[in-house]
């Protein structure tokens, strides 16, 4: 436990300050609304050194930059959506906002963003704060000693240029939303706060909690209250020079499933400060080719989700968004989401957790990582660190998905991932890992999944194509499977074509054509072929809705969008929406 704690300390984002968790559980002030910007396409920002807003003192004065009376955009929003001329745009824009702010005695000041996308580079009053790269998880500073009594200003360069040593890499098959995409808040603490904690089931138990509390202050060294009113536990620790309190519980949880998402109000309490959320318990294991969710085995019926509102066309944000794209997932019969390909926003994960529906929690680890620049290990192991920071605390997060279709014969991937793999292990042995692979082979109707990783993954997670990218090779109900970890739980992490909703042009048997009937093939073709598979523990077709994609050009049928969604990105339903949707209703009765 405090190895895994040393670890949270240790990798946290570049200028290291990992983020404090449970944003919404404090006294917040929210920076979220209108902000300045200046879109800086050719990068003189940096040289002019907006960051100043400097004014002109003298007659032969100027300046050639102002936020004042430019351009506003709203936080927390991509900025593509927002201006057409931004809607391809890959590059710098400055924000600014100013704030007006009276610290109280006794108070701490920090500055948290939920995220920005790619690099952001963040000034306070013309002095630079620091820089974090990533574009998917939080980072915050402290601002006590800095903030003043009076008008403040706050300057972000948001870059979301595509980075050689980036995650994601180069290339990917998402739009790629850049900006402060999430929210901004000031939090206030007292001198000593709860930074941190970690209160989850210990593996394999079904009644027993073992985590920590983290303090963060002066008064590192006081007692620590934990209270689960509903069951009346109030249990009582005292932290260590660290700041740091270990947790022991043991109660008869009702535990949280699908069936039944029972979140219980947890109260974490010190002299200078309280914190509250509501927690669930539950068990998440593998057992001879089956996944367990509190001991009892569990087909894991799910989906594929991007965080993109496809009604706005623009990157999800919000609680609405969330809602909008999870209940779609629950109308479909799921019982969990694929976040792919990268953490998604808090609101996603907590209103699933509240749904019932199981999360698979990804890094963006996909298909072009540079493992060969040095640089890119520790990015990887920084945003591990942050992802399961943020969310650790989330039952319904069940998979730490470490990486997707990466390319086994690339230079030093299989090292850095499996140095990864046991990096995660080390910050959370309770939930299953696993590496999504699709370097198979599919001949002569056979399919043999191998990948060094798997030895790594509790579950055997395949991306196939058959049908799509890859013709049939045989009848789907004849297929053979040659899986090297075969005792592991198999899991059909993606397969799907495909279709335009309500396309009539051309043969319905013709891929070219873009109809539903061909996607509605292929699924009634997979569903056949998943009967053939041993140890199969799930399903997640790619995906719930169409998507913008800048990979997409066919100017009649895909129109900057990825077809392969269940529903249109109008919200219609296709035709393989209903073959999937039977497939889990049957699954259900089981
Ligand atoms: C994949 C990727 C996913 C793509 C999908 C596709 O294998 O994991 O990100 O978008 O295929 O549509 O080709």
């Amino acid at each position: 436990m405090l190895l895994s704690l040393f670890f949270f300390l240790l990798i946290g984002n570049a200028d290291g300050q990992t983020a404090m968790i449970n944003v919404q559980g404090r006294n917040t002030i929210s920076l979220n609304g209108d902000w300045n910007v200046i879109i800086d396409p050719a990068g003189v920002g940096e040289w002019q050194q907006v960051w100043r807003e400097q004014k002109p003192q003298k007659k032969t004065d100027f300046f050639e930059y102002s936020f004042d009376n430019g351009p506003v955009l709203k936080v927390p929003a991509d900025f593509n959506t927002q201006m057409s001329e931004l809607t391809f745009f890959e590059g710098t824009v400055w924000y600014r906002k100013k704030f007006h702010y009276t610290l109280q005695p006794a108070k701490r000041l920090f500055l948290h963003f939920g995220a920005v996308n790619y690099l952001a580079d963040v000034y306070l009053n013309g002095e630079k704060l620091g820089h974090h790269e990533g574009g998917f998880t939080p980072f915050q500073f402290e601002i006590t000693n800095m903030v003043r009594s009076g008008f403040n200003s706050i300057v972000v360069k948001a870059n979301n240029a595509r980075q050689k040593n980036g995650l994601p890499g180069l290339g990917y098959d998402w739009f790629n939303y850049g900006g402060i995409t999430r929210d901004v808040n000031l939090i206030e603490t007292g001198k000593t706060y709860i930074k941190d904690y970690s209160i989850q089931l210990q593996k394999g138990s079904i009644d027993t909690v073992a985590g920590w509390v983290l303090l963060d202050g002066l008064h590192s060294r006081q007692k620590v209250e934990i209270s689960i009113p509903e069951l009346g536990i109030q249990y009582k620790a005292v932290s260590n020079d660290e700041g740091l309190a270990p947790v022991y519980i043991s109660s008869k949880f009702t535990l949280w499933s699908p069936g039944q998402p029972k979140l219980y109000k947890v109260i974490v309490k010190i002299q200078t400060d309280s914190v509250a959320e509501y927690i669930g318990f539950r068990s998440i294991e593998t057992k001879e080719g089956k996944v367990l969710l509190n001991n009892k085995p569990v087909f894991l019926k799910a989906v594929n989700i991007h965080e993109e509102n496809p009604y706005k066309k623009a990157r999800a944000n919000s609680k609405q968004d969330a809602l909008l794209l999870l209940s779609a997932a629950k109308e479909l019969g799921c019982n969990l989401v694929r976040l792919a390909h990268y953490p998604h926003n808090e609101h996603m994960v907590r209103e699933a957790e509240r749904m019932g529906l199981m999360v698979w929690s990804e890094l963006p680890v996909y298909q072009h990582i540079d493992f060969t620049d040095s640089a890119v290990p520790a990015k990887m192991g920084a945003m591990l660190g942050e992802m399961v920071q943020r969310d650790k605390n989330r039952c319904g997060i069940i998979v730490w998905g470490l990486s997707n279709e990466t390319y086994p014969g690339a230079s030093n991937r299989s090292n850095a991932l499996v140095e990864l793999t046991k990096r995660c292990r080390g910050l959370d042995s309770a939930r299953l890992i696993a590496h999504v692979i699709n370097s198979h082979k599919y001949q002569g109707n056979t399919f043999e999944v191998w990948d060094t990783l798997y030895q790594y993954s509790d579950i055997v997670a395949v991306n196939e194509y058959a049908g799509w990218y890859m013709p049939w090779q045989g009848k789907p109900s004849d297929t053979k499977w040659k899986i090297t970890c075969h005792d592991k739980p198999v899991f059909i992490s993606e397969f799907g074509g495909e279709a335009l909703y309500g396309s009539k042009y051309g043969r319905a048997d013709e891929a070219a054509n873009w109809r539903e009937e061909y996607q509605e093939k292929i699924y009634k073709d997979q569903l056949e072929m998943f009967a053939t598979i041993p140890n199969l523990a799930g399903v997640c077709p790619w995906l719930l809705f169409d998507y913008r994609s800048l990979s997409r050009l066919h100017p009649v049928y895909q129109q900057g969008y990825n077809r392969k969604g269940l529903l249109s990105e109008k919200g219609n339903k296709k035709k393989a929406w209903h073959i999937m949707k039977a497939y889990y209703a049957a699954k259900e009765k089981l």
